[in-house]
């Protein structure tokens, strides 16, 4: 009996490598990609008759034709849930802030004297971490991955929001949620699923009677946030000091994280003066004749686009764009309103973006990032800002997102 192996990418190679490291046989099917430098790894065009189980890729929908054959088909995070027993297990999912949160609780164990690693879609897959210090997992989980997941193993987990994204694979928002309300059917038996306030109230058909614990901005909520206060269920847990925007949203929810590993305020405060950013997210990258330049590369959905510019001081010229992933940016009419001073546009989805926008503001259409800095530069005064916050996937145009934020840094030092 073999194990296929759907996908080759960076899942699909740790899994065949776990398998493999383990005297399984491994088939490997991709349909793009040849990994011949896999050893023992049997590439394969179709499903081999005697394959008892299908590890599917996160990037492969699961209307997939190899996977219409009635054999068993998981996903490797849910592979990693079952395997990892003797872990305790934290599970992030959302539509933004995923990996802001799971650094951060990475940072906050380490300021707590706990050892953790975050994986998953963070970008280094579950199964191939090896280390035998038996470290906390802090599970990065994207929507794909938790379209296979179903075992209870989470000791906590955090839904940060639901807004629209991937519905190029989901259709509608109902289907994308549902997979996202997912998390909350892995928790430890009698667990709660973190989730803020605003997205349970949104979604709270799709909850059922699944126990929840909500953080946000009314007082409704378990941890309820008050002039830079948070309150627990009505008790003063601590001063945040800090203004009520999407950033405070994620410190809430890791706040809830580390409650559950007894970790409190003053640790809390600490790791959070201590902590980096993750980069390409509305990362400054230069200032050049009083126009400040930020890399937001990692905003490819269009509430992370709104996040970004809501985030900025002075007007903003905006670089956007790239693979469409299926949702209109009509949102972003309201949402930009005296924010945006004009806008570039590259990649494939450019057309649709200037349909949706091109009512209200200024649209330049540019075929590289080199020629967006430029016009975006050449259109920004002193005090202003460029941000490129691409609301769209990078494929189109770059090997990924960080592929993308690298190339506008590059583009934004030639300009000296
Ligand atoms: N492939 C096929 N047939 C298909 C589609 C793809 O054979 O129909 C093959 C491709 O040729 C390629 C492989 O599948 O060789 C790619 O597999 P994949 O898309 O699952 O990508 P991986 O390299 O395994 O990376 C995945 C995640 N990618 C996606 O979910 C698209 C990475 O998240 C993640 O970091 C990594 O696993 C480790 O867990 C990236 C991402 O864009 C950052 N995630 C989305 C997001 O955050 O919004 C969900």
């Amino acid at each position: 009996m073999g194990i296929l192996v759907l996908g080759l990418g960076i899942t699909g190679r740790a899994v065949a490598k776990y398998f493999l490291s383990r005297g399984k046989r491994v088939y490997g099917l991709d349909d793009k990609k040849d990994s011949r430098d896999i050893k023992g790894l049997i590439l394969v065009k179709a499903v081999p008759a005697d394959t008892s189980l299908i590890v599917v890729s996160p990037g492969i929908p699961l209307d997939h034709p190899a996977l219409q054959k009635g054999i068993a088909v998981t996903g490797e995070a849910e592979l990693a849930l079952q395997l990892f027993k003797k872990r305790e297990w934290m599970g992030i999912t959302g539509t933004n802030g995923k990996t802001t949160v799971a650094l951060f609780m990475e940072h906050l164990f380490k300021e707590a004297g706990i050892l953790a690693k975050a994986l998953g879609n963070i970008g280094t897959p579950l199964l191939s971490h090896r280390s035998p210090h038996g470290e906390v997992i802090i599970a990065e989980l994207s929507s794909y991955q938790l379209e296979t997941l179903k075992t209870r193993r989470l000791k906590a987990a955090v839904i940060l929001n639901i807004t629209p994204d991937h519905l190029d694979r989901y259709g509608q928002m109902e289907s994308y949620a549902a997979v996202k309300v997912r998390i909350a059917d892995c928790m430890e038996p009698g667990g709660r699923v973190i989730v803020y306030q605003k997205t349970y109230k949104e979604w709270r058909e799709l909850f059922k009677d699944r126990l929840v614990i909500t953080y946000g901005f009314e007082p409704d909520a378990d941890l309820f946030y008050e002039k830079g206060n948070l309150f627990y269920q009505g008790r003063k847990e601590l001063f945040l000091g800090l203004p009520p925007t999407h950033d405070v949203e994620n410190w809430m929810a890791a706040f809830l994280l580390g409650k559950e590993w007894g970790i409190g305020e003053s640790v809390f405060l600490k790791a959070l003066a201590t902590f980096q950013k993750p980069r390409h997210r509305i990362e400054k990258v230069a200032v050049i004749k009083g126009v400040s330049f930020f890399d937001d590369s990692k905003g490819t959905n269009i509430d992370a686009t709104i996040r970004a510019v809501e985030s900025m001081q002075g007007r903003v010229v905006l670089i956007v764009g790239g693979v469409h992933k299926g949702f209109s940016y009509k949102s972003w009419q309201e949402a930009f309103h005296g924010r945006v001073k004009g806008i570039c546009v590259i990649g494939e989805s450019a057309p649709i973006i200037e349909k949706d926008l091109q009512e209200r503001f200024s649209i330049v259409r540019c075929v590289s990032m080199a020629e967006a800095v430029k016009q975006a530069a050449t259109w920004a005064k002193a005090e202003e800002c460029v941000l490129l916050s691409p609301g769209c996937a990078s494929f189109d145009m770059f090997k990924d997102y960080a592929h993308r934020g690298e190339e506008f840094k590059r583009c934004v030092q030639n300009l000296r």
